[in-house]
């Protein structure tokens, strides 16, 4: 079959599949399922005790594993585009940044376009959507909308709504799931099925956990990653030009609150300093719990006068915890917000998906943050309940992506999925069957560069086996064989024995630039633009 023959294919298939449910639907009078996508910004997999990696034994996720028992987990599921902004650009629009114009998180989204809660809203439904959004433009195709602005803050946030800004004093976390409770208990119409969309900033960076989570993991060494110390050796030059090393670019007060007073002036650290503007925010009730937490701590850290790889593992337990806080703090929010469900005798004909913008390196390579196409990042977590469809407790190895789910959510909802999008819907999966059209590679293409943490612009084709990344700006590529290399530090791509598999996947990822209709891949960057770039290297100094 040509490239041209199967998107066409596809919607043929998608339009009768969706006809069949439409007539299901109307056979057995089922109402249209209520949607309840339950979502955070940077939770990566393997913070997930489900997806078993190498954290799941300190059981991060309760909550999220029963959700996990009662539904489907996508093993193998991921972005288009690692990043905040981009990412929900694509769920909303089940199209690729090029087509849906937002690329990187300094864009603007044009609101006006086709969304699927937009075709939800047609098809009858109520749409909500609260916490964080980070697309800039107003909401629009929600009848109700409650969003951070930008990043939004842990503590006490301001919150954008039509009607003005509000701010409420609380865990961010918390406040964003008291509105979701409420609406689902009293704030929705009740002859209407719904989507709720709830959007939170944890685990984000500055990974500032509740209060009553600071006590968590306290007591605990927390296992590294196996990949903590990864010097790149095996990296194009780019691994080793970027800026998000706890080493080197975690700010031991700006990230990791050590000694961090709201009095000081951080004002002129080139770094982020969302923490401390936080800090300043704080009732003195929050402010008492956390220095009670925090300062025996840091007079502990400032006697040992710890350095080098000493230093790096203090601060990677720190943030590990701190993370783990905050994602348990998401934990209790879908368990709060699938009781309610269940409480309103809702559950039976609510899907539920949990998920997040992207993966993260949780010191894995030495890192934070997001925004390569390594697996960490480059996975998001997936975890689907539909009571009747999904069978508990099952998974799914097909390879997933967000540009998925607005056809999914269309498809379960019975609404027509237009042919301009550009995903596949996961109804057929969530069903258990693994259809022979299932595509065998995804494409991907991160954009934003220079920018924060300095991770260059790249697309690249994942097939089962092999990752081929390009960093087209730079002339250079990586090759991966994630079967014999998971943690892919042996860069093949020029390893002789590999040179027909290199030209193979070139091939491909090409027909995948076409079948996307991807025109954003530039020229490479004269060497020396490349060379001025690397000089504007940025490091913490740690001072204890
Ligand atoms: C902020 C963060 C960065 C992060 C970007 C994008 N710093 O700038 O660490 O990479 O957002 O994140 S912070 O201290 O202000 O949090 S994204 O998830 O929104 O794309
Ligand atoms: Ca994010």
């Amino acid at each position: 079959m040509t490239n041209d023959l199967r998107p066409r294919i596809r919607a043929l298939l998608h339009a009768t599949s969706a006809l069949l449910l439409g007539m299901s639907v109307r056979a057995e009078s089922a109402p249209q399922p209520n949607i309840v996508f339950l979502f955070s910004d940077d939770h990566a997999p393997h913070a997930i005790g489900a997806y078993e990696g190498w954290l799941a034994g300190v059981d991060p996720t309760p909550a999220i594993d029963d959700l996990a028992a009662d539904g489907m987990l996508f093993r193998n599921s991921f972005c288009t585009n690692s990043i905040c902004g981009p990412s929900r650009a694509v769920i909303i629009t089940g199209k690729h940044s090029h087509k849906n114009g937002f690329m990187n998180n300094g864009n603007n989204f044009d609101g006006s376009q086709q969304t699927f809660p937009k075709l939800l809203q047609k098809a009858g439904y109520e749409t909500a959507v609260l916490g964080k959004w980070h697309l800039k433009s107003d909401p629009q195709g929600f009848d109700l909308w409650k969003i951070l602005p930008g990043q939004g803050l842990y503590y006490n946030p301001d919150l954008k709504t039509p009607e003005g800004k509000i701010t409420i004093e609380g865990h961010c976390t918390d406040i964003v799931t008291d509105i979701a409770v409420d609406w689902l208990k009293s704030g929705r119409d009740k002859n209407k099925p719904f989507l709720l969309m709830c959007q939170h900033k944890a685990p984000h960076r500055n990974w500032m956990p509740a209060a009553r989570h600071l006590s968590l993991y306290a007591d605990m060494e927390m296992p590294e990653p196996p990949t903590l110390f990864d010097q790149w050796e095996d990296n194009a030059s780019p691994a080793h030009w970027q800026e998000l090393e706890i080493d080197g670019h975690m700010h031991l007060n700006l990230d990791l609150f050590y000694k961090l007073r709201p009095e000081d002036d951080y004002s002129s650290v080139k770094s982020d300093r969302s923490a401390w503007v936080n800090l300043k925010r704080m009732t003195e009730g929050q402010k008492k719990a956390w220095y009670a937490h925090y300062e025996p701590l840091d007079r502990d850290l400032e006697k040992r006068q710890l350095s080098g790889k000493e230093l790096v593992r203090w601060k990677y337990q720190r943030y590990v915890k701190n993370y783990l806080r905050c994602v348990r703090g998401v934990d209790e929010s879908v368990a709060r917000v699938r009781q309610t469900l269940k409480e309103l005798g809702l559950e039976k004909n609510t899907i539920v998906v949990y998920s997040s913008d992207q993966g993260f390196y949780i010191g894995d390579h030495g890192w934070y943050d997001k925004r390569w196409m390594y697996e960490e990042s480059f996975q998001m977590p997936l975890i689907i309940s539909w009571p009747g469809v999904t069978k508990p407790g099952s998974t799914s190895d097909l390879m997933v992506q967000n540009i998925d789910y607005a056809e999914t959510f269309l498809e379960a909802a019975g609404a027509p999925i237009p042919s301009d999008m550009q995903g596949m819907s996961l109804v057929p999966l969530l069903r258990g069957e693994s259809p022979d059209y299932w595509r065998k590679a995804l494409y991907y293409h991160y954009y934003e560069y220079p920018s924060v943490h300095m991770v260059p612009r790249q697309n690249g084709i994942r097939t089962e086996r092999y990752k081929l990344i390009n960093f087209y700006e730079f002339g250079e590529e990586e090759l991966y064989d994630l079967e014999n290399d998971p943690d892919e530090l042996t860069n093949l791509a020029s390893n002789p024995e590999y040179a027909g598999k290199l030209a193979e996947l070139r091939g491909r990822l090409q027909g995948l630039v076409e079948k996307y209709e991807d025109d954003t891949v530039t020229d490479k960057k004269p060497e020396a633009w490349i060379q001025e770039m690397r000089t504007q290297q940025y490091r913490v100094e740690d001072k204890l």
